[in-house]
């Protein structure tokens, strides 16, 4: 069919969504994969209706003052999206949408992993066995902290944050949280509200954050907020690498201040902080918060709805700007 709207794909996408895709518009993929730089992802603009990118793409300000008039539209395959400078694409008129609800549960389970992880020490357990380390059962041996019963603090009680608690719940943890506006009662479930996080920080045995990144939430757990922590906590991040200060952490983790972390989210990543791959009491995972089949094809699919909302001249479900 002629005059299919040309999208520029910088990324690979899950096989069911490029067949989608491919069969209601003209498809400028990016077979190898690499992640791109600001002039490749310029070239691979020119000429295109609209862009579907990752959280791998930086569309800074510069980046989006420069994109050629023929896009659009730009649809990300992430429910974040501090990696686009929102004002910039509000200021030339470019709508933006994102992948909401469909990752939840997946980031969630991730969280809960992360919790378990960090606190029953399945790094090192997980070494012992492979590295046939494990000489014998004993009382005292590799000795974790309980997680049953204790008291969960989320910072940011979103979608995420909400089935966070949601799963917390089954564990007859008791949920405190922060968010910038309490939830009406009915969607609490008994959970502690807190006005602000500082004073959140001391209830929690363990912190789950859930908040999205961006400069707002910069090195929001520094060493100050660490200090309001109890003694023995563990921290866990699905959310992104940005909203730790690494050095107040890895130091918190090696003093033993902190009990264990389990991350998925690292600032800089993949190239994390190296300190983290020295720590036994860091539970560390690959941002793998969405990566189940079921959910990569969901998040596609809601790119492709809102590219195609867009084309066909309907709101997009799943705006951002
Ligand atoms: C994804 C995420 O893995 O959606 C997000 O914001 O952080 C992750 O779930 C990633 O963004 C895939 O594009």
């Amino acid at each position: 069919m002629p005059n299919k709207p040309v999208i520029f794909v910088t990324r690979n996408l899950p096989e069911a969504v490029t067949q989608r895709l491919t069969a209601s518009y003209e498809a400028r993929l990016n077979p190898g994969d690499a992640v791109l730089s600001a002039e490749q992802v310029l070239k691979g603009a020119e000429g295109a209706d609209a862009l579907l990118v990752t959280p791998t793409d930086k569309l800074t300000a510069e980046l989006i003052g420069k994109l050629p008039a023929s896009v659009r539209m730009i649809a990300t395959f992430s429910v974040g999206y501090e990696h686009i400078d929102i004002a910039a694409a509000k200021a030339r008129g470019l709508p933006v949408s994102n992948t909401p609800d469909v990752l939840t549960d997946a980031t969630a389970d991730i969280a809960l992993l992360l919790m378990l992880g960090a606190a029953r020490r399945a790094y090192e357990g997980e070494r012992a066995v492979r590295e046939a380390t494990w000489k014998s059962w004993s009382t005292t041996y590799m000795l974790g902290t309980h997680m049953t019963g204790k008291r969960l603090g989320i910072f940011g009680m979103g979608r995420i944050g909400q089935a966070v608690a949601k799963r917390a719940r089954a564990f007859d943890m008791q949920i405190h949280y922060y968010n910038r506006r309490r939830l009406p009662e009915h969607l609490e479930h008994g959970a502690v509200y807190h006005p602000s996080a500082d004073e959140m920080l001391p209830y929690c045995d363990f912190l789950s954050i859930n908040a999205p990144g961006g400069p707002e939430t910069y090195h929001w757990l520094n060493a100050a907020r660490i200090a309001r922590l109890p003694d023995h906590a563990i921290v866990v991040n699905t959310a992104r690498g940005g909203l730790v200060d690494d050095t107040a952490l890895i130091a918190a983790l090696r003093s033993g201040k902190l009990f264990a972390a389990g991350l998925d989210v690292f600032e800089g990543e993949p190239a994390l902080n190296p300190e983290y791959r020295t720590l036994s009491n860091a539970f560390l995972l690959p941002h793998l918060g969405s990566a189940t089949i079921e959910t990569r094809n969901a998040m596609g699919f809601k790119a492709l709805d809102n590219l195609d909302a867009f084309f066909q001249g309907r709101e997009l479900p799943d705006r951002v700007v």
